[in-house]
């Protein structure tokens, strides 16, 4: 078969709130999309960039300009199998050094059409005859904030929408802070949280997690350097809270080297940082083999991320709730329909229809674009 068209939709969407980390705050975010097209069928991708290279260094425009010069040609040109163009695609480029972003959401608009072709759910195609759950557990992802009770008031309100994990971003000088009147307020809540590297320059960051080990956390990710997977195993062997390894963690070696050195004992999987959906699912198998939970991580993705994120996060390894909650976290409008949304007792519904699952809505795509481009042979 041949892909006729790719194109790239740049959009800005306008946050509900602002979203603060160890490495900046998150107002508005840039999304790049990827709209794959064979005859009838069309999927769907989402880089997990934004328009500021923070947590990564590719923005948008980084995925564009890979996209548009480097694997759209690829992709238009070349014959792919009718069944597993998605892997084909991911092996044709697992070789290609780095912009994980901007493949992966290549490779998801791939996944996508070829459910669509294939006439199977998203899902089912990700699972590949591994066991998947129809309804998965999922957490919430607080930003730092200056003011205590602005936080309280988010926990409170996470708590009564049924999600089932509190995750909290903390920093140097706002850890224990943070955390001890929390414990103090919600008692015995399952709470963590995530440093995002915050802590690799402080003189001595042993000391610092340690204080917080004592207060029943699920873990704390990801606090040293996104290239120091090393620097986590002293960390981690002091330490009686779990590390969970984000930054850190681009490829399956990666992952094998971090737990064979015990630098962690839990995984976030994000395929948009890892370079694709087929590399994230191999990283979730290592894990499986090696007794190692990972959960799926979140790059505050609009609806079209959300669901590819659910699909991933059905496969059985993904044994703790994830950052993948409801559109309106994020969203005043998502840019699918009907929105992500969470039952009271904190779950999210995995669609098992064809394709995607939920309908992608161009008109709200046009109402926030930048810049559209359609590349054809
Ligand atoms: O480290 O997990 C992270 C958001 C942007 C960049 C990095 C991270 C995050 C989150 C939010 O924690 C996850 C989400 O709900 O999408
Ligand atoms: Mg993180």
């Amino acid at each position: 078969m041949h892909v006729d068209a790719l194109e790239l939709f740049w959009i800005k969407m306008p946050m509900v709130g602002p979203f603060t980390t160890s490495f900046g705050t998150t107002t508005e975010r840039d999304i790049l999309l990827v709209k794959a097209s064979a005859g009838e069928a069309v999927g769907w991708g989402e880089s997990g960039a934004d328009g500021v290279p923070m947590y990564s260094y590719e923005t948008a425009r980084t995925g564009w300009h890979i996209i548009e010069d480097f694997i759209a040609p690829v992709v238009l040109q070349e014959e792919w199998p009718e069944q597993g163009l998605a892997t084909a695609y991911a092996e044709r480029f697992a070789g290609w050094r780095w912009h994980p972003m901007a493949r992966c959401a290549v490779e998801e608009a791939l996944w996508v059409l070829e459910a669509q072709r294939a006439g199977v759910s998203l899902q089912s195609l990700y699972a590949d005859g591994r066991a998947t759950r129809g309804r998965i557990p999922v957490g919430i992802s607080l930003g730092i904030q200056d003011d205590f009770e602005v936080l309280a008031d988010q926990i409170d309100h996470g708590l009564e929408q049924g999600y089932q994990r509190i995750k909290l971003k903390i920093e140097p000088g706002k850890d224990v802070s943070v955390i001890e009147p929390v414990r103090q307020r919600f008692g015995d809540i399952p709470l963590m949280v995530d440093a995002n590297c915050g802590y690799r320059d402080e003189p001595d960051p042993l000391a610092s997690l340690k204080a917080l080990d004592g207060f029943k956390l699920l873990m704390i990710e990801q606090p040293l350097a996104h290239d120091d997977v090393d620097g986590h195993a002293p960390l981690q062997a002091e330490l009686e809270t779990p590390i969970c390894l984000d930054e850190s963690i681009h490829g399956l070696h990666h992952a094998a080297h971090a737990i064979d050195i015990e630098a962690c004992r839990i995984i976030n999987i994000k395929a948009s940082r890892i370079g694709g959906r087929a590399a994230a699912i191999a990283i979730h198998d290592l894990c499986a083999a090696r007794h190692i939970p990972v959960w799926c991580g979140g790059m505050l993705e609009s609806g079209i991320g959300r669901l590819h994120n659910l699909a991933m996060a059905s496969l059985p390894n993904f044994r703790m709730p994830g950052d993948l909650s409801a559109s309106q976290r994020y969203w005043k409008q998502d840019i699918i329909e009907p929105p992500v949304t969470i039952d009271a007792e904190g779950h999210v519904t995995v669609p098992n229809t064809v394709g995607l699952g939920h309908e992608v809505l161009e008109e709200r795509i046009a109402g926030n674009l930048l810049r559209h481009e359609k590349f054809k042979l």
